[in-house]
């Protein structure tokens, strides 16, 4: 095993990487940028290396950086987390020229899933169901035209570099497609450098559907469940959660998509940990949409079904060790439940809401877990994911799952900055949640219904805050047992109390 290991990411993701390292007993080394001088993941880790200025550009997403911190540290392995260079072929690449190991599948397979309309041929070929649609990019719209007469609008035009939504069109009428095809070429050239455009049909109300799967250098390969991702606004992913509602009540639906899963990524001669994407409809039918070679954010539903710890395994499996369980070995138990949190401000369109974190109460107890990169007093910077925190919480049973969750985000508090917290209990308590009925258009449908936003009265705010700054500066002061009508807040902040 690795005796000291590179961090190459920030926050939540690097202390999650971080823990795994002290647990196993190896060395990790933290990378930092300018703003994140007095981040946690810097303060958690064994030794940190400072990279350079704030702008990603110059820290970690600079190769020659990260290699040469590793260098001086010597590091032999570099975990890459999720985002910034972990789905970079080229650093995987750098990597190995460098002799340091790239903790994640190989240059080869990044590329080949980085490219869409590729990625689809692998799948296709190695014997998962794909969206009917090209398997090359197009020259001109003429072609898109012909395969929507030939299979029907709606179609999806599609970036082959793509990812995330950008350089995406859906195109219901025959006179728009000229014109979106030009739209959607032109975002794509912009976002990727890289103006090709492939086109599907388009499925509609369908859900996000993920396989998590994990591979070894030794040909052996395994699923560990879904996750339902469903619940997303903007391509940005809210809540996520292992089982997904579907395939829980769908008999042989999960056998089936982990097996498609798997012929995906052996095609692709795929090991460590990834993700292949389904679109699914509520008849059991899938498509593959695409794979992700990474980690992903939301993995911890996962670890909390299956009682893995996926960066183990990670570890394990980079430095040549056979994966340490068989398809028969994964038992799903109980449900998990993840919601994202992240600095915005949910009433004013999502705005980020960066800016020092005043007042951190947080969640803990039975089921809970807090993935968190932030602490009271720290300051969010503004060059980066606004995403502070995943609270993930695991019951017997998904209805207890969510239960757990809304007790748990009853003890979370954030001040200071606006988060999206307030949102979750909403969403968590609709009929429509409550019975699994979701698809990728559930949040907006959820958020256009209208969501009261109606903050408390500002004299409130005020009293509270009084409450809490007297509470502060005597802690010893114990509060008094409410009477059944006393609101929580007089219940442990009366001011008499307070002696
Ligand atoms: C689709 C689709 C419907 N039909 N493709 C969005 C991002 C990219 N990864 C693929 N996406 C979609 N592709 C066809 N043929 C609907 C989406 C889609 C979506 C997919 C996953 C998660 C959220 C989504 C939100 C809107 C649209």
């Amino acid at each position: 095993m690795f005796q000291k290991v590179l961090v190459a990411n920030r926050g939540e993701i690097a202390l999650r990487v971080i823990r795994t390292l002290r647990e196993m007993g190896i060395r990790s080394v933290a990378v930092y940028s300018d703003a994140d001088r007095a981040s946690l993941h810097v303060r958690k880790a064994d030794e940190a290396a400072h990279l350079g200025p704030s702008a990603s550009s110059e820290s970690y997403l600079s190769i020659p950086k990260i290699l040469d911190a590793a260098r001086r540290h010597g590091a032999e392995a570099i975990h890459p987390g999720y985002g910034f260079l972990s789905e970079n072929a080229a650093f995987a690449q750098a990597c190995e020229d460098a002799g340091i190991v790239f903790i994640g599948p190989s240059a080869r397979s990044i590329r080949l899933m980085g490219s869409k309309t590729g990625a689809r041929q692998v799948a296709k070929d190695g014997g998962a169901p794909i969206v009917p649609g090209t398997e090359q990019g197009l020259t001109s719209p003429d072609e898109a035209l012909e395969f929507a007469r030939a299979a029907g609008f709606p179609v999806m035009l599609k970036a082959v570099a793509g990812g995330g939504g950008k350089g995406m069109r859906r195109v219901d009428r025959e006179v728009d497609l000229r014109s979106l095809f030009e739209s959607a070429s032109s975002e794509a050239a912009r976002s990727f450098g890289d103006g090709r455009v492939y086109v599907e049909k388009l499925i509609e109300n369908a859900r996000h559907i993920e396989v998590q799967v994990f591979g070894d250098h030794h040909g052996n390969m395994v699923h560990l469940g879904e996750r339902e991702c469903s619940v997303q606004r903007r391509h940005q992913k809210v809540i996520e959660e292992s089982p997904s509602p579907l395939v829980a009540r769908m008999p042989g639906l999960r056998e089936r998509m982990g097996e498609a899963a798997i012929k995906a990524a052996r095609a692709a001669g795929y090991y460590n940990a990834g993700t292949v994407e389904f679109l699914a409809d509520n008849d059991g039918n899938f498509y593959f949409l695409e794979m992700n070679t990474r980690l992903q954010v939301e993995h911890p539903v996962t670890e909390m079904v299956t009682g893995l710890d996926l960066v183990r395994m990670q570890l394990e499996v980079a430095a040549g060790g056979v994966l340490p369980i068989r398809q028969e070995d994964v038992v799903l138990r109980g449900a998990a439940v993840e919601c994202r949190i992240y600095a915005e401000d949910p009433a004013n369109n999502f705005f980020p809401s960066p800016g020092r974190i005043a007042r951190l109460a947080e969640p803990s107890g039975p089921g809970v877990r807090l993935d968190s990169g932030v602490y009271q007093g720290w300051t969010v910077p503004v060059e980066y994911d606004p995403m502070l925190a995943k609270l993930i919480t695991w019951a017997g049973t998904r209805d207890y799952a969510i239960d757990r969750m809304l007790r748990a985000l009853g003890e979370y508090h954030v001040g200071g900055i606006r988060s999206n917290l307030g949102l979750f209990p909403l969403i968590l308590n609709s009929a429509g949640f409550r019975a699994g009925d979701l698809d990728t258009g559930f949040l907006d449908r959820f958020l256009a219904a209208g969501v009261d936003w109606e903050p408390a009265a500002p004299a409130e705010f005020a009293g509270i805050a009084a409450l809490v700054a007297m509470a502060d500066r005597k802690p010893e002061a114990a509060p008094v047992a409410a009477g059944p009508s006393t609101s929580r807040w007089l219940a442990t902040g009366r001011a008499e109390n307070l002696r």
